[in-house]
Parts: C-alpha cells; structure tokens; sequence
C-alpha cells in the first residue's frame, strides 16, 4: 500500500497574468501558487512528497469536457496582442487572456490528470496539485470567473473511464459556487458535488439561482448535488467542522467514492478579500482529515481559489502536512456554528432527506425565512490584509509547537509482537504516561459495558462516552457523561457512522481533548472496521495522542489499531451501506438534544435549534 503523497507543481504555471487593469481578476495573480510553494519548502514538505512532473492535457482531454470550438477559441489566444486578448476575454464574465494562458491551462489540467493517474495506479496514497488557472467556474464553452478548462470535472470523468471507477465525490471547499461543475453533473449519479459557497441569498457572485440549496441535481442524479449556501460572511472553524458531520460526511459515506476529488479554493480562509470568511489555516487539516477516511482513501486535492497570500499558502501547507500524515494542530476558535450557519444546514439536510438512508429518520424542518433574508451582510468592508498577516505569523507559530509522537504498544510478558508494525515500541509494562497526567482534559471512550462510576468526574477534565449494547439503569446526568446505545446485530461498520458524525464526534471537537483513552471491552458492541474509523478519527483531535486498551483476547484487534495508531492506514471496506434504524437515531437525538446547550457542535439535530426556540418564547 502507498503510503506517500504526491505534488504537482510547476513554475512555469506563473508565467501568464492579467495584462490590464481589472480590479476584479487582478487577485488572480502568478505569486499565488509561487508563494505557496515556497511557504511549502519553508515547512519542509517538499522534499517529503512524491513529485510529480506537469504535462500538457491533450485536446483528446480537454474535450472530454469542452466543446471543440471553445479550445479553438482559447488556443487562439496564443497568438493575439492585448486588444484582442481583452476582447475575448470580455466575451466572458470575470476572465482574462493572456499569450500563455492557454499553454499554463493546459498544464494545469495536465497536471491535475497526472495526480490522478499517480493517485489511482497506486503510486501514492494522495496527493495536491498547485496549479493555475483554477477550473470549476470553467463550462463545456466557456471561461468564467478566472477558470480556463474545468481541471476537476475533466479529471473525474476522465478517472472514470480510464479506471473503471463506479462513484467520484468531488469537494468544493472553495468559497465561490462552482457552477461549472455543477452544471456538467447535475443529472448524473455517479459523480456527488458538494460545494459550500458565499450566497448572501444569491447577492454574492455569481448570483445565481441555481447555487441555492434547493438545487438538488436533475433527472437520475436527483440527490447528488449538495449546496450548502451561506447567508453570511465570517464564517469560521465552528461552521465549516459543522457543515461536514452534518452534511458531507454522513453522504459521502453512505455514496461511498471509489474517489475524491477537492476543488481546494482557499479564498474560504481568512483574510480572503472575495470569502471575508474566518476559517484559519488548521481547518482545512482538519477538513483533508476526514476526507481522507472516505471510501479509500484515495483523494486528490486540486487548487482553485485563494487570494490572500499568506492565508492560501499556510492552509496550502496545513493541508499538504496532512495528507502526508503528520499529527494536526488543534482546531481553534469556538466550536460552535452560528446561528446563519445552522439554517442553512438545516435546509440542506431537509431538501436531501427523501434521497439518502442515512436520513431516512430524521425530522428536518424548513426555514422558509431565514434570519438573515432581507439583511444587508454588513460587514467591515476588507480586514486589511496587513492585519491578517500578522495575525496569521503569530497564530501558526501558536500552532505549530511540534510534539514528537511515537506509538508504543504494552503488552503481557511473552505475547507475540511478530505482527505489529516496524515503527511500533514494544513494552512489557504498563506505562503511567507524563501525557496523561499534565492532561487537562481526557476523553474517556469506552465501548461495551462499562461502569460510568469508575472514572467520572464532574470537573470538566474527563468527559466519560459509553457506547455499548445496553442502556445503564442507573443514570448519573452529567454534562460529562454520556451513554450511547449501539447494537451489534444492526452490522459491522454501515450505521456506524451515523452516530460517529452526526453524535461522537461533534460531541468529541465541542469537547476540545488533550488526550483520548479508547477502551475496548470483550463485550463490545461495534464491529473491528468502527473502532479502527473511530480511532483514526480521534487522532484529528488531541494532536494524535491517544490511548488504546484491548483486550488480550483479541490480538487481530489490537494489530489493527496499533497500525492505526502509528499512521499506517490500510483500507477500509465496510461494505453495503446499511442506515442506521429508528431507534437508534430517535435515541441519538434525545442524547444530542440534552447535551447541544454544552457542546455546540451537536446542534442540527432534528427540528429547531435551541436558539430559535429561545428566541421564539421570548
Ligand atoms: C476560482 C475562483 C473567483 C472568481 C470571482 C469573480 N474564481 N468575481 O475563485
Ligand atoms: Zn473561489
């Protein structure tokens, strides 16, 4: 199994500009990927990454997607002088020509298929391509908002057919609605989009109708068009981890990709003059995180936008580090999504209810009027990107104090450590770790019966999680107690993940741990393939440091998670989706109502969110 991660980049993607003054393309400039490559060598990640040469995509490729008369058009633009390059350029919205751009598109795009091609020979796990002209405004005949080919829909129907692929999730974390996109695969199931976007209730360019999160896709591909519209700028870390456990993951999992596709615009991070959103640079590990458990782990991140060079080329870098497997920093800020947030979530979720299992049982109401209709989004005008600098030099150096992590593995005198991984410490004694004791606060996970009295404390420093077959009779309520019932006979590994996105780890990222203690009872009521998913997932959080206690019994068990724990991921198959029943997520959303007021990011569960019951009795 590969466990590298490639990077396409190549200077000469620099060597086309605007060549007039337009102040809305000017932001589109060569030092974007420049930059961020060098913030990318400053880290250290270059040379620790597979790279990957550019090539020039064939016109055979380009049309997999455009029209023939379209690349007639663009390639005509090689030889043209500025007036006719400003010409043509204005036959579109938001584009711009220059002698080089259509020599740097076909780079771009050529660099974004042999990602693909290194992603799905195996080659590596994963990779990012640093590339311009970004694509997904791009459509079958058009230029639009600085995009040249569509880089991302040529590469998902081109993987499709080269390798056979059943499924491809493509993510749009971009903060502009990729229309292009969209539009190409909207009546088609075998490829979900999911993009997140400025709307402002379609004030927002490209003030389309069609970005709203009622367009749900057409004919057979009805369902697998997600837009979750935002209605306001300052979104944060609290929002963006929310949209995820609640909209994305829950359907990627339940689709199940034999690929994933990201079109990584990074004008959704701070400082951004086009988002004026506030996500910082450790989100999007965070984000690549989970998007690197979904279907096999095969995911190609691909640039789109991003305009604030500081902000692009640290959440570049954070999301480089990542796929190479380095433990993450902290998600920091409130993790709490806001109240514009959680309606348009809501919404989402209630227009994608009929169409997917894994919300077969939910009740999911409509706002028809949301908070902020008819609101102006003020907000101050630009933060100066200045500010935004500084802010961003003394925040990663906040975050990134580097831990060294090792994973040790305690066994009984004389067990067989023949198969555990090369990177792992064998100790023959129980370690009383420094770890544990300067924690503040433990995150105690324990699966099959427990007694909750042993290791809870009301002080806030442990938070005690129950997941077994059977409720306790008796009940102590604590905000840092909770049980969750989960039944072996409901199957390994498919409904899981309904209480792991939508309950365990909203409640896990509110709680904010400095340590995790996984403990796995004989009579455990989940399936090898959840504890390991539960495991990795953890690993987000308390920058990897967490802490496995099997069984004896169950030596395959404790070889997974030790491959697990030291990084070494192997694939997962979990198999035919099954949706969890309606017990279980009634149950789930009682727990999740009870703890929301505490642990913020379970709002969205079921009806009205607290808030706006508050707001209505007052
Ligand atoms: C790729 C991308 C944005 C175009 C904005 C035009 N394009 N106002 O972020
Ligand atoms: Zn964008």
């Amino acid at each position: 199994m590969a466990s590298s991660t490639a990077l396409v980049y190549d200077e000469e993607m620099t060597s086309y500009k605007l060549l007039w003054d337009n102040a809305e393309c000017a932001i589109e400039n060569p030092e974007r990927i420049s930059i961020s490559y060098k913030s990318l060598q400053h880290y250290g990640l270059v040379e620790r990454c597979l790279q990957l040469p550019v090539r020039e995509a064939t016109e055979e490729e380009i049309t997999i997607i455009h029209s023939p008369e379209y690349l007639e058009v663009v390639k005509s633009t090689q030889t043209m002088d500025v007036e006719e390059l400003r010409k043509t350029s204005e036959k579109y919205i938001a584009a711009f020509f220059h002698p080089n751009s259509y020599r740097c598109a076909k780079l771009s795009l050529g660099g974004t298929l042999q990602l693909v091609d290194a992603v799905m020979s195996g080659d590596v796990r994963n990779g990012l391509a640093l590339i311009r002209p970004p694509g997904h405004h791009s459509q079958p005949s058009e230029s639009n908002g600085f995009c040249v080919f569509n880089n991302v829909a040529v590469a998902a129907k081109y993987a499709k057919t080269k390798y056979n692929l059943q499924r491809i999730l493509i993510v749009d974390w971009d903060i502009h609605h990729g229309q292009g996109i969209q539009n190409i695969f909207e009546d088609d199931p075998s490829v979900l989009y999911f993009s997140w976007h400025r709307y402002e209730h379609g004030s927002f360019w490209p003030n389309l109708r069609e970005s709203d999160y009622d367009f749900i896709g057409k004919g057979k591909g009805t369902g697998y068009n997600i837009n979750l519209p935002w209605n306001q700028t300052g979104m944060s870390n609290g929002d963006y981890i929310a949209a995820f456990f609640h909209v994305l993951l829950p359907l990627a999992f339940e689709f199940n990709p034999d690929l994933v596709l990201v079109s990584a615009g990074y004008d959704s991070g701070i400082g951004d003059p086009e988002g004026c959103m506030h996500a910082t640079p450790e989100c999007f590990s965070h984000l690549t995180h989970l998007l690197m458990h979904v279907g096999n782990g095969k995911l190609c991140v691909v640039l789109e936008g991003g305009y604030h060079l500081r902000s692009l080329a640290e959440s570049v870098s954070m999301t480089v580090k990542t796929l190479l497997g380095d433990p993450l920093p902290r998600l920091s800020g409130e993790m709490a999504p806001c109240f514009s947030a959680l309606e348009s979530i809501q919404n989402t979720r209630h227009v994608h209810a009929p169409y997917w299992k894994c919300m077969l049982h939910d009740e999911t109401r409509l706002i028809q009027e949301p908070s902020t209709k008819g609101l102006s989004t003020a907000y101050p005008s630009h933060t100066d990107a200045s500010t935004v600098d500084e802010f961003l030099e003394n925040h990663m150096k906040k975050i990134l104090y580097a831990i060294p992590l090792s994973t040790t593995c305690v066994l009984s005198p004389g067990a067989d450590t023949s198969r555990l991984p090369t990177n792992v410490q064998v100790e023959e004694c129980t370690v009383p770790s420094e770890q544990i004791k300067g924690a503040i606060r433990v995150l105690c996970v324990g699966i099959g019966d427990l007694d909750p009295k042993l290791s809870s404390t009301n002080d806030g420093k442990t938070f005690m999680l129950i997941i077994s077959e059977d409720k306790p009779s008796e009940r102590v309520h604590s905000d840092y107690q909770c049980f969750l019932q989960w039944n072996e006979n409901l199957g390994e590994g498919s409904s899981f993940f309904y209480a792991l996105f939508r309950f365990i780890l909203p409640l896990a990222y509110s709680y904010q741990p400095d340590l995790i203690i996984i403990t796995v009872e004989n009579n455990r009521s989940i399936g090898t393939k959840d504890i390991l998913l539960l495991t990795s997932l953890l690993q987000g959080l308390s920058q990897g440091a967490v802490l496995s206690i099997v069984p004896e019994s169950e030596p395959e068990l404790t070889e997974a998670l030790c491959n697990v724990l030291a990084g070494c991921h192997s694939t997962m198959d979990f198999g035919p989706y099954k949706p969890p029943t309606e017990e279980c997520v009634h149950d789930l959303k009682d727990e999740a109502v009870s703890m929301e007021k505490e642990w913020k990011l379970l709002q969205c569960f079921g009806g009205l969110p607290y808030l706006l019951e508050e707001s209505l009795t007052s």
